[in-house]
């Protein structure tokens, strides 16, 4: 299987039309070094590709879904390395631009980079007692792969600024009462089922219509208002164009309950 070419992730099939990565460092908690990051990119890549995955679930441990970048790996790279080989750019790029929908299910330490992975999926789920935080002002640095954006889009200037500036973290509860997580579960288990179950529905849903609300959806993010709705009514036209909306569409007029999608 697809897992067996992994060191530091683990990738299964929990239920039909869901792939699920699980971050596999336990050693580290998790800490995002290159051999993670290309291991992760490179499943989430298959099974993006993959026609009988229709939603991607991005998983850690109890204890930490992701404790950062890797600091030691990192720590004596110089600005002429890091500038020439634009760190980090990479690792963002193959998740930011997957078409499948992605849920990340953060459980423990969501720190720094763990964090900014986080953030760069479609829909957040965590614990109540998950820890974020970009305490990268701690090292000296600052966030590095979205977090100053991301969060700052997601929260609102003034209380991203507090968290970036201090490096103090902040717990599921809030991260869910402020918007930036869209669920916070009481505990690991429940939010590994929440995450699968949400994963299913939307594998369950047609395939066309899941990966052009993701699309509109993330465009909101880059896009003026009038710009946004006129991109979001031509991908809306485009769905004509797809079987599922004469299956949808005709199941409804002719009052059949169970549809039978094509994807
Ligand atoms: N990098 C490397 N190793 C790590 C990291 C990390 N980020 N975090 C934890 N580890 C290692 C520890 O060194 C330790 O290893 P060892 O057993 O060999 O000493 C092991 O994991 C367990 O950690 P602790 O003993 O520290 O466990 P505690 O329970 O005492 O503390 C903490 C847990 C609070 C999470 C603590 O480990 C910690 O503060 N970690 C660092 C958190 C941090 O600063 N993260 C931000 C990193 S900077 C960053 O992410 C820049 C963004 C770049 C973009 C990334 C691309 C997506």
């Amino acid at each position: 299987t697809l897992s067996q070419q992994y060191d530091n992730i683990i990738v299964e099939t929990p239920v039909d039309g869901v792939g699920q990565v699980t971050l596999n460092r336990p050693k580290a908690l998790n800490a995002l070094s290159t051999p993670l990051f290309k291991e992760l990119n490179d499943a989430l890549q298959k099974l993006d590709e993959d026609p009988s995955i229709r939603a991607i679930l991005i998983a850690g441990s109890e204890r930490a879904f992701a404790a950062g970048a890797d600091i030691k790996e990192m720590k004596d790279l110089t600005f002429s390395q890091a500038y020439s080989k634009n760190f980090i750019q990479l690792w963002s790029t193959t998740i930011t631009n997957l078409n499948t929908p992605t849920i990340a299910a953060v459980s423990g330490y969501a720190l720094g980079g763990g964090c900014e992975l986080a953030m760069m999926a479609d829909i957040l789920y965590c614990t109540a007692n998950a820890t974020f935080g970009q305490p990268e002002v701690k090292l000296g640095v600052i966030p590095g792969a979205g977090g100053s954006q991301r969060l700052t889009r997601a929260i609102g200037k003034s209380k991203s600024m507090e968290i970036i500036l201090t490096g103090k973290t902040f717990s599921g509860e809030e991260a869910e009462k402020w918007g930036l997580a869209a669920r916070a579960f009481p505990n690991f288990e429940e939010l590994m089922k929440g995450a699968t179950d949400t994963a299913s529905v939307i594998a369950g849903y047609p395939m066309l219509a899941m990966k052009a609300a993701k699309e509109v959806v993330n465009q909101s993010q880059e896009l003026s208002l009038s710009e946004g709705i006129k991109y979001e009514r031509r991908v809306f036209h485009a769905l004509f164009g797809s079987k599922d909306q004469k299956v949808g569409m005709e199941a409804f007029a002719n009052k059949v309950k169970d549809v039978k999608w094509t994807h």
